[in-house]
């Protein structure tokens, strides 16, 4: 299709690296180089809360929300990401939660969508995800939700959820805190048949995943492609939301 992008990601350091290449006249040039760099900020749309922040020693965040109370914020790329064969993509990231008012909350998804780059679902409970469709997100959970204990087991879990939908198809409660202010780090893969996710708190992918779901990617966005980015939410409670790396590739 002309004037689509195809989008595809590499690592350098710690930071984002988003290429942007044109169908078959090849690399565009590179978007970025890191979280700092000015091309990584022109291939994101900024919805909400989120802004960029520098962090001191050339390193830089992107905040989706700041520690007050009813917030939500999201980061999406500006234009639509060409998923490989099947849908398959790989997404490794990072991220901290900390400043903490009340019980901290609500936490953060990793989200492909179909709808807009501008999309921004609900605060609270919604983690800035819910009500976004078509979509698949992966949320880092922070708060329990007591009116809805259904699809929240805990208030310290990892869900998969569809069409953003609150009740999560599968979750997972790790053994260490996601929301201690320490840097957290996430990897999902899909191969096409199932969506596997880990979560650390090392930097060094676990041997085993934390959660897997076998869903059909492609049919359930109804595209090979998809805006991919992250949400964040606060409620009555609230966190400082940031994401610290993210680096997204359709390589393999
Ligand atoms: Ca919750």
């Amino acid at each position: 299709m002309l004037g689509r992008w195809l989008w595809s990601a590499m690592v350098l350091g710690a930071f984002v690296v988003l290429a942007s290449c044109s169908g078959p006249g090849g690399p565009e040039g590179f978007l970025a180089s890191g979280l700092c760099s000015t091309s990584a900020r022109i291939s994101l749309r900024l919805n909400g809360a989120a802004v960029f922040e520098e962090l001191g020693g050339g390193a830089c965040a992107l905040r989706l929300t700041p520690s007050t109370a009813s917030t939500a914020g999201s980061a999406f790329s500006v234009r639509p990401v060409a998923l490989g064969v099947d849908g398959t993509f790989s997404v490794a990231f990072s991220f901290t939660m900390d400043e903490h008012a009340w019980a901290g909350a609500d936490g953060i998804a990793f989200v492909l969508q179909g709808d807009s780059p501008a999309a921004l679902g609900e605060p609270g409970s919604g983690i800035g995800y819910v009500g976004i469709e078509p979509s698949i997100a992966v949320e880092f959970d922070t708060f329990r939700n007591e009116s809805a204990p259904e699809y929240d087991p805990d208030a310290n879990h990892v869900g998969i959820n569809v069409h953003g939908d609150p009740r999560s198809i599968v979750t997972y409660s790790p053994a260490f805190d996601l929301a201690t202010g320490e840097r957290r780090f996430a990897w999902v893969d899909y191969d096409g048949v199932t969506l596997e996710v880990w979560v650390s708190d090392e930097a060094t992918r676990p041997a085993v995943a934390s959660l897997w779901l076998e869903v059909d990617i492609v049919a359930l966005l109804g595209a090979n492609e998809a805006y991919v980015g992250f949400t964040a939410a606060t409620g009555s409670a609230s966190s400082r939301h940031r994401l610290r790396s993210a680096v997204f590739s359709t390589t393999r």
